[in-house]
């Protein structure tokens, strides 16, 4: 059996609305065999779906390329739906049949073909207000409808009705982008949701990040402008061929609306007594409605739909309501989350809901709003009082694991509450479990910092006033992200507003996009609006992790120059362009090792800076020959050796200290490649003596913990590592978790020992940086690892690392060629390892402490160990494997 099965275009089943010119194709196969390998595919593309009407037929290309197959037949046209299929040869001679039939469908292929005009239901004087206001129109169709497509986005967010029924469940659309320069529309689908006759479309518009406050503490408003918009353009094409278009412009009429205030920071209040009967319905009476102003735009900076939408993804029902001492009424969802409260009320007309957010509960008990700052969080709802009445926020979110409830009629029940929860929607791509309970909890707080903090920009945090695209925390936490979900299309958008953001002189501005830059003159500790070392470095690092786990060779194309031009930033302010010594830098921040009082952690910023600036240029040189660019590859590679050498002399001394005692100097030389080898066991060393001396202990900030524990288990000292991480006392990962927390914390004393709170100035409890240990979990406990050389797991390197009281881990990864397994048991005193390997691809294998003559295969035929270094290795082909040696020799060493 050999077969094409889950065939995607640009990473997504069925697009509709791409704007790229040369789509890409991927597919997986399915085999019953061992040793799969395709060895040619032959890829159509039709304008039908009998394919008729062949526009694109590649022939039989002898290729294993089944990964991002470039489309390179004729122009694609605007607004057209295009099929595809595949078939496959193997290297058994076996062909595939067709595959099931994919298709992709275009959306405005050309600025020009914008009809439709921005228009806004507010006047220039409500730049301070935050209203939902509703937008509205009526048109005729004549005739059957084939085929119709709403184009919409928003100066602000929006949501879209036509004949009273919701378009999509996309929310907070258009999404978070630089607008000024990129503005995403979204494309639906609306055939079955008009009628030949009378059609009324409707619309909601809110603040949204376009207008809303941002950044509380600095308190920024109308960011982007003052006055929300909306911007439509319907196509219809009836069965006779006929095209109508319609769109938003001087003839829609607006009104107020029942959302009197709707902030991402703040919450919303609703007043159901303000809804207005069948207003989204043709036919209805809107003598009383206002005209709206046509508002001018950029039409350039329009672009289709680049992330995932942010959806719902689950629902969770309370788990308690408790009193607390103070005597507030507080429902527990048992999970820190992002999202909001859905409840349904019965009361009077004019009876009030009021909730409030909060993540954790103070040491008393009591409901802590404190680390929120400005950012109110606080939901009103005023019922209109028939029946059952219930109720979602528009245009807010919250971060939160408590609800306060502080007005209600009558006696609330938590079966009337579920939170929602939203993301970006990303597909779930990665699990991890193991026997250590107190680890699974901290795996599952990490996805749950994933699902929070990913929500169309990757951010901070979802609770306090700040939910920024902080350049820092993404670079940390990338990998981690990549292992757990497809975060290919989810980082590109990003990337994309990072490349747009970035200063002339190719300075990368903290947050992303950036609401910063030029507002900061009166911040005590931050002095500069951009490029610190280890946040600007996310230009290199982001999108060379993304290409590392796609094998998306486009992302490296797209940011090429952004990438290039921060490694000139920094080398045009460096001392003699290589010890980058000056500027402000977050440095290590939050690390334990700072002054009392301060963030910065004790590691200097002239160490830092400059190993970054090594990491990023070898990064960048190893992009530039992977497009080809062989002169900046001589040149980047060349300017890597001389940072590396200054690096050197400036910091080891010559008998081989280095002269930064602290954790993250040591982490940091030893991930990057600083050290001379003739010092390297004297670096490990001193890390060890210094993880000693802290009494087993971490005191590393944003910038040395994500590398610790791979930099131990990569230089022999695994237990050492195993022991890090299972440490339960502060400082460490499972601290916070028997501290009861259900994501990840920003501090490592969000909450101390006695249960007082780190200072509420900045003490959030969902923060994704610490996280970014997830890694280690895939990478180094389970073993499973991307070959830099054949990226997108072509060529997987399964190297499990056996250790702490475990006695087993698996971790299931679904890649771009299918599911790959590994997982290892220790018991009956041997250790026996179970291995999945999806066609296409082949792995290495390198089983801990083992001999090649002790190991048994179980399942899977014709594996030849050698010994090695490590224990013994061998090259496998796909299938499903099972291996078994004895653990002597591996007790013996760890113990
Ligand atoms: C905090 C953010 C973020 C960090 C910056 C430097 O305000 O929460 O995590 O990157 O500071």
């Amino acid at each position: 059996m050999l077969k094409v099965s889950d065939i995607t275009c640009e990473y997504q089943k069925n697009p509709i609305g791409l704007g790229t010119k040369k789509p890409r194709f991927s597919w997986i196969i399915e085999s019953d065999m061992q040793n799969v390998i395709q060895m040619s595919y032959r890829l159509q593309v039709s304008l039908d779906e009998k394919f008729k009407n062949i526009i694109w037929d590649t022939g039989v290309i002898n290729s294993s390329k089944s990964v991002h197959i470039e489309y390179d037949g004729p122009d694609l046209r605007s607004f057209r739906r295009y099929f595809y299929r595949v078939k496959i040869m193997d290297n058994y001679g076996q062909e595939s049949v067709w595959s099931d039939i994919g298709y992709f469908e275009t959306a405005l292929m050309d600025t020009s073909e914008w009809k439709a005009k921005f228009i806004t239901p507010e006047s220039e004087d409500e730049g301070n207000l935050s209203k939902g206001k509703y937008l509205r129109h009526e048109f005729v169709l004549d005739g059957e409808i084939d085929f119709a497509r709403i184009y919409a986005t928003a100066l602000g967010m929006y949501e879209i009705y036509i004949n009273g029924k919701r378009v999509g469940d996309d929310l907070l659309t258009p999404g978070w982008t630089s607008y000024k320069k990129r503005l995403q529309y979204q494309t639906y689908d609306i055939t079955d949701l008009l009628v030949k006759g009378v059609n009324a479309v409707g619309a909601i518009v809110g603040a949204g990040w376009y207008k809303g406050d941002l950044a509380g503490w600095i308190g920024r408003r109308n960011v982007y402008g003052s006055r929300t918009a909306l911007l439509v353009q319907m196509l219809i094409r009836y069965t006779d061929g006929r095209e109508q278009i319609i769109v938003t412009d001087e003839t829609w009429k607006a009104s107020d609306s029942p959302i009197l205030y709707s902030e991402i920071y703040h919450g919303e209040i609703y007043d159901a007594r303000l809804e207005q009967s069948g207003w989204n319905l043709p036919n209805f009476d809107d003598n009383s409605w206002y005209a709206v102003d046509v508002i001018n735009w950029d039409m350039s900076t329009l672009i289709p739909q680049e992330g995932l939408p942010v959806r719902r993804q689950e629902f969770i029902k309370p788990i308690s309501m408790i009193i607390t001492p103070k005597g507030e009424k507080v429902i527990d969802f048992g999970q820190n989350l992002a999202g909001w409260v859905k409840f349904t009320v019965r009361g009077k007309c004019g009876d009030k809901v009021v909730l409030k957010h909060a993540e954790v509960l103070d040491s008393e008990g009591n409901f802590y709003t404190e680390n929120l700052r400005s950012a109110k969080q606080r939901i009103e709802y005023i019922l209109k009082g028939y029946d059952a009445e219930t109720f979602e926020p528009h245009f807010t979110f919250q971060g939160f694991r408590y609800v306060k409830i502080e007005e209600y009629p009558g006696e609330p029940s938590i079966d009337d509450f579920a939170a929602v929860v939203i993301h970006s929607d990303m597909k779930r791509i990665g699990k991890f479990t193991c026997s250590n309970e107190l680890l699974n909890q901290l795996y599952h707080n990490i996805v749950w910092g994933l699902k929070s903090n990913f929500i169309d920009v990757p951010t901070d945090c979802p609770q306090r006033d700040e939910r920024l695209g902080w350049t820092g925390d993404a670079q940390v936490f990338i990998e981690t992200s990549c292992f757990i979900m497809n975060t290919a299309l989810f980082f590109r958008k990003w990337l994309h507003d990072l490349k747009v953001d970035q200063l002339k002189n190719g300075g990368v501005p903290f947050v992303i996009p950036d609401v910063l830059g030029g507002h900061l003159e009166n911040d005590k500790l931050i002095r500069q609006d951009h490029s610190s070392s280890g946040w600007g470095d996310a230009a290199v690092i982001c999108p060379w992790t993304i290409y590392q786990f796609y094998d998306d060779v486009n992302i490296l194309k797209e940011q090429y120059g952004s990438m290039k031009s921060w490694i000139e930033y920094i080398r045009a302010n460096a001392r003699d362009g290589i010890i980058w010594d000056s500027g402000f830098h977050f440095g290590d921040w939050l690390a334990l090792d700072a002054k009392e009082g301060s963030y910065l952690g004790a590691t200097p910023n002239d160490l830092i800076a400059t190993a970054f600036y090594a990491y990023s240029t070898e990064i960048l040189a190893k992009t530039a020959k992977i497009l080809g660019n062989l002169s900046d590859y001589e040149e980047y590679l060349n300017l890597h050796d001389k940072i590396v050498k200054a690096f050197q002399d400036e910091f080891f001394t010559p008998s081989g200290r280095l002269a930064v005692r602290t954790q993250t100097a040591h982490v940091l030389v030893l991930m990057f490649n600083l050290v001379p080898d003739k010092y390297r066991a004297r670096t490990i060393q001193t890390l060890i003596d210094l993880i000693d001396e802290n009494n087993g202990h971490l005191t590393t900030g944003f910038l040395g913990t994500p590398y610790i524990c791979h930099v131990l288990s990569n230089n022999g000292k695994t237990k050492e590592a195993y022991s890090l991480l299972l440490k339960e006392d502060y400082p460490s990962w499972l601290y916070q978790v028997k501290k009861g927390a259900t994501t990840v914390w920003e501090h490592w004393d969000g909450i101390k020992p006695d249960g007082t709170m780190w200072s509420a100035d900045m003490n959030s409890f969902n923060h994704y940086a610490y996280g970014s240990i997830g890694s280690w979990l895939y990478r180094e406990i389970v073993g499973l690892n991307v070959d830099p050389e054949a990226p997108g797991f072509k060529h997987i390197i399964i190297k499990p690392k056996p250790g702490g009281d475990l006695t087993y881990a698996e971790a299931e990864y679904l890649s771009a060629y299918g599911r790959i397994f590994v997982s290892w048991s220790i018991g009956g005193g041997d250790i026996t390892i179970d291995v999945a390997i999806p066609p296409n691809t082949k792995a290495k294998i390198i089983l801990p402490h083992a001999s090649s003559e002790a190991i048994e295969t179980i399942r899977g035929v014709n594996v030849h160990f050698e010994n090695c270094n490590d224990g013994a290795e061998a090259e496998i082909g796909s299938g499903t494997y099972k291996f078994i040696y004895p653990l002597t020799k591996f007790l013996a060493i760890e113990n």
